[in-house]
């Protein structure tokens, strides 16, 4: 069951606006109302996050990385579609490999794991072209409109990706369970278009509700009425923005998502999860300005202040740009994203911190139907507190906090609360930059909570016993009061409570420190084993469905899923050091990654074993490196001549004929251009104007001659556009040409990938990449122009993984490779030096280990490399132009016989090769044989 416990049916979803029929068999029906979506009548907080299968080409890893979303406790995930991902050129496309997206909602559906689908057209999400394929680019029609030519191709596009979306709908037994139609669609809209996309998908079968994510607040669009309207209207949320050099100096930001529709759940459809690195902070710092205590603070004030019950937290795994995927402004190779599972994909304080929150909001049913309610008083104002409560159950949500988020300061009062069962003067502490959510009333299993100031981790029943993990800061005093008709027995197995009893209720003390252990039992309720824990105890559990319910585990570095086999508990769990394993599960047996766990019956009822951590990871060192040098603008084939006058882009170009790479088809990597002309001995400066994207660079020869280089032109958001972008002048040396002689100029351009089109206003994504002008100052002889780059198709690697350097389009960069390498020169000319290396993998087996390849030593400004494993790109590794110094290289590449290949651009002589790089261990954690 899909929606872990939430059972609250209700005769208002019933009566909601859209109700989508179960179709086929096994299908579901998903509803909704003005508080939450509904499957077959039960309610769902849909709490997802987001992942970009085409940021891991590793559909194996996807499963990984998917179960690491579900063991955190998500219930759902948001999935973006990129359209040029799947697609070279109009009318192909690419389904298979990495592109299998079937594979993907079949593994979401395996794992339990509701779908929100996006598949845009566009998408955002700092990638190139914001998703669309590059060829886009060469239409004449207006991107996200109704133009025809426009509307042709994304009706290609939804028409293959549609029908693979419809068949894996909840209401037909699939993941499913919204449909997300454009992107932060908020100026320069067309109804029309908006319209069509909804029709497109309804035509197609999907019938779960339609959402939108609004990026803004104000007068523009939001789809929540009128043409155009979707039927659940959701928001985007960045509340402290993407300056990663100040993770501390949180801005004014509100963070609560506003309800946009009477009628349907307020939806938080991007809540910030992570950053960009808009200024090359590093993504730690990204990490810390959205660590645990701005999750805490934000994510629990927007579930009471907004009552939002469908969250999309962008990003849960980011992953990598790799190839040609990054849009160049925002982002580099890394798409990190400060997330809580971090590119390598190892759990951080921030997955701790979602665990914490998901099993809460996935747990506690109450929560799925609340109204705004009286929150209780705090005797001291420094602290804030809100309130919602269930007008079923009465069941009350208080939030406690600092009336200004970023408050430092260290609080203790106390709340006069009225709660369903009495008022009483509760305790409260906030220390620092931190944020509660109690709970009063709530039919904890078979149990009665009055109140708690700790908070509820989960609960789970095992056995005909509840078992509840309660918890809050290391140190700080804690109470809860549970209800009795009589006296219960108290036995404490574990740490300092006190326990008293008077007029029904059952009041337990304590600090909260450690893991204490209450057993309740008596009294006419079932037994209960109350586990009080601290931020980081709490944390160390994991709950995991199985076919008899429900258990919970202690233990191990990740506990992927479990199943109950006889009395046998079949675990799959990673650790990453040796430790100690324990379950709450109706079984007498253990067995972790396939293997018996040697286990004792505890006096909590539980299995207690310890498990074995990682054997150490040992990599080989990278030497033995081969050379080859790419000859400027050298080899025959492929050469394309430039003779167009008109271009598909709004920017018209300084001078003619047109030179925009995307025009003559080459749309990735790098570009090289071959222009000729008679020379008259007058010749002074060459003016080159290119365009590449940040952190682009060209590099100019003259008959053989290297001239230098310069930094291409953004053309991000100039406006009006920058006229003389990416200018370089390159004095003509003296000698160098012969009047009457013909006169052969070369530079090679970089395409550091395509603009967005976040403001829909066409002009952004269609700004040109290559050469915008040149000029040849002291002559006024024509230049005829050719061009190569890029091939549109790479195979299994797609159509963005590689360019158009000489060696990629003759597959350099493949194992193999091809002859003609020696070894490496000690100084390299400017220009594109390629170099390779194979080695040899020898990890140890049944273990889950991340491999990273690091470059070392002081960053340089003179060369960049483009680094190839077993021919994937695997990005750009920018010297000082980037603060990235590790690339990650998943499993899939990887194998165990692996060919390592760099090209590196050199703007000067290259001493010593492309310096010093090794391998490195990023992550190790045992798994067993059956991960
Ligand atoms: C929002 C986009 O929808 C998403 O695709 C991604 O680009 C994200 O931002 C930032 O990482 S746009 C929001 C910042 C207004």
């Amino acid at each position: 069951m899909r929606a872990l416990g939430v059972v609250v049916v209700l005769l208002a979803s019933l009566l909601s606006p859209a109700a989508s029929p179960a179709t086929a068999s096994g299908g579901h029906e998903v509803t909704y109302d003005r508080h939450s979506l509904s499957v077959d009548g039960e309610r769902v907080v849909l709490w997802s996050g987001e992942f970009h299968y085409f940021r891991l080409p590793s559909p194996r890893l996807w499963r990984d990385v998917l179960e690491k979303i579900r063991a955190a406790g998500f219930n759902g995930v948001s999935l973006y579609f990129h359209w040029g991902y799947h697609s070279p050129a109009p009318g192909s496309y690419d389904f298979t490999g990495v592109r299998d997206v079937d594979r993907l909602l079949r593994i979401a559906d395996e794992l339990g794991l509701y779908v929100v689908a996006r598949p845009g057209p566009y998408i955002n999400a700092e990638t190139s072209g914001g998703g669309f394929p590059a060829w886009l680019k060469d239409l004449d029609g207006r991107a996200r409109s109704s133009d025809p030519d426009y509307t042709a191709a994304y009706r290609d596009w939804l028409g293959r990706l549609n029908p693979i979306i419809a068949r894996h709908q909840v209401t037909r037994g699939g993941p499913v369970i919204a449909y997300n139609v454009e992107n932060e669609y908020a100026v320069n809209v067309d109804t029309a278009y908006m319209q069509d996309l909804q029709d497109q998908a309804r035509a197609a079968g999907i019938d779960v509700p339609i959402v939108h994510n609004n990026c803004c607040d104000g007068d523009l669009a939001n789809w929540s009425s009128g043409p155009g309207a979707v039927q659940i209207p959701g928001v985007d949320d960045y509340p402290v923005g993407f300056d990663c050099r100040a993770p501390d100096a949180w801005g004014q930001g509100a963070g609560v998502t506003r309800r946009l529709r009477d009628d349907g759940p307020v939806y938080a459809a991007e809540y910030q999860a992570g950053a960009i690195d808009l200024h090359d902070a590093g993504y730690d710092a990204c990490r810390d300005l959205t660590g645990p205590d701005f999750m805490k603070v934000f994510y629990k004030s927007n579930v009471i202040e907004s009552g939002a019950t469908m969250f999309g937290y962008y990003m849960a795994y980011g992953g990598t740009s790799w190839g040609w995927l990054p849009q160049p402004n925002d982002v580099y190779t890394s798409y990190d994203y400060g997330a809580a599972i971090t590119e390598s994909r190892q759990l951080t304080p921030k997955y701790d911190e979602f665990k914490r929150q998901g099993y809460f909001t996935t747990t506690v049913a109450p929560l799925a139907k609340t109204d705004p309610a009286p929150a209780p008083v705090p005797a001291d104002p420094a602290v804030f507190t809100r309130a919602r409560s269930n007008p079923d159950t009465g069941t009350q949500f208080v939030l406690v906090r600092h009336p200004d988020r970023r408050t430092t300061a260290d609080v203790a009062t106390e709340l006069d609360w009225s709660t369903p069962d009495g008022r009483y003067r509760v305790p409260v502490r906030v220390n620092g930059r931190d944020a509660k959510v109690l709970v009063a009333g709530y039919d904890l299993g078979g149990q009665r909570l009055v109140w708690s100031n700790s908070e509820i981790l989960t609960h789970v029943e095992v056995s005909g016993r509840d078992v509840a993990v309660l918890y809050g800061r290391d140190g700080e005093q804690g109470s809860t009061v549970l209800r009795y008709a009589s006296e219960p027995t108290v036995r404490v197995l574990d740490g300092a409570v006190r326990a008293s009893y008077s007029g029904g209720d059952l009041r337990l003390d304590y600090t909260h420190s450690g893991l204490a252990r209450v057993l309740v039992s008596g009294a006419g309720r079932p037994p209960l084993l109350l586990l009080l824990g601290t931020d980081e105890t709490a944390a160390r559990f994991w709950r995991l469905d199985t076919g008899r319910g429900p258990v919970l585990v202690r233990g191990t570095s990740l506990a992927r899923s479990a199943a109950v086999v006889g009395d046998r508990l079949v675990l799959r769990a990673d650790t990453d050091r040796a430790d100690e394993v324990e379950v709450f599960a109706p079984v007498g047996r253990l067995s972790v990654g396939g293997r018996t766990v040697h286990v004792r019956r505890t006096a909590s009822g539980s299995l207690l074993g310890s498990l074995p951590g990682p054997e150490p990871v040992r990599l080989p060192e990278l030497t033995d490196w081969r050379h080859r040098a790419e000859p400027p603008g050298a080899g025959g084939s492929g050469w394309v001549t430039a003779d167009r006058t008109t271009t598909a882009s709004p920017i018209k170009p300084k001078t003619l004929p047109v030179l925009y790479s995307d025009d003559y088809g080459f749309h990735q990597g790098n570009t090289w251009y071959r222009g000729r002309f008679t020379a008259t001995g007058t010749e002074r400066v060459v003016s080159v104007n290119a365009i590449t994207g940040r952190r682009g660079q060209y590099l100019v020869w003259l008959n053989g001659r290297y001239l230098g280089s310069a930094a291409g032109g953004t053309e991000s958001d100039a406006e009006p556009v920058n006229p003389d972008p990416g200018r370089g002048d390159f004095a003509v040396p003296e000698g160098l040409l012969t009047a009457g002689r013909q006169a052969t100029l070369t530079v090679l351009v970089g395409n550091m990938g395509h603009n967005d089109d976040w403001t829909a206003d066409d002009v952004r994504h269609k700004q040109p990449r290559g050469l915008f002008g040149v000029v040849v100052q002291g002559s006024g002889a024509p230049i005829s122009w050719e061009v190569r780059g890029s091939r549109p198709n790479d195979g299994e690697r797609g159509p963005m993984n590689t360019g158009g350097l000489l060696g990629e389009r003759e597959g350099w960069h493949l194992p193999g490779g091809g002859r003609g390498w020696s070894a490496p020169p000690a100084v390299a000319e400017p220009g594109v030096s390629w170099y390779r290396t194979e080695f040899r993998l020898d990890l140890p087996r049944g273990h889950d280990v991340s491999v990273g390849l690091r470059f070392e030593g002081e960053p340089p400004r003179d060369h960049r490399v483009l680094i190839f494993v077993n021919g994937w790109n695997m990005g750009q590794y920018l010297g000082g132009l980037s603060p990235q110094r590790d690339f990650v290289l998943p499993e899939g590449v990887l194998a165990e016989h692996n060919t390592l290949t760099f090209a590196v651009i050199a703007t000067e002589q290259l001493r010593g090769g492309p310096g010093p790089v090794r391998l490195v261990t990023l992550g190790n954690h045992r798994t067993g044989a059956d991960r």
